[in-house]
């Protein structure tokens, strides 16, 4: 085999790693307690769990990709949801799923 062959499989092959990577790095999951719920600006306020490999346990703003996911919602409601990282590392909700209902909670 040629040196020039060599190299570009070596080329090719990195591409391929570099892009698994890129693509293994956009989506998170995590769980959360709903604090705020902000229409205007299309956020919720999370006191979010450890995000492996993004960040820690923390409490914070995140913009979700559809305005009717805030309908979805109420605040105490623990709540799992996908976090997309976009390449400039923006974080916006694609997905949730309501895991506890406080509200039910306190009613029983
Ligand atoms: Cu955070």
């Amino acid at each position: 085999m040629s040196i020039a062959k060599k190299f570009i499989i070596l080329i090719s092959m990195m591409f391929i790693i570099l892009s698994s990577f890129t693509v293994m790095a956009k989506e998170y999951t995590a769980k959360g307690t709903v604090n705020a719920i902000k229409s205007e600006s299309k956020k919720l306020t999370i006191s979010h769990g450890p995000v492996k490999g993004l960040m820690g346990a923390m409490k914070m703003d995140f913009t979700v990709s559809d305005p009717a996911m805030l309908s979805d919602v109420s605040i105490g409601n623990t709540i799992k949801f996908t976090l997309d990282e976009d390449k400039k590392g923006n974080l916006t909700i694609t997905d949730l799923e309501i895991i506890e209902n406080s509200e039910k909670v306190m009613a029983e």
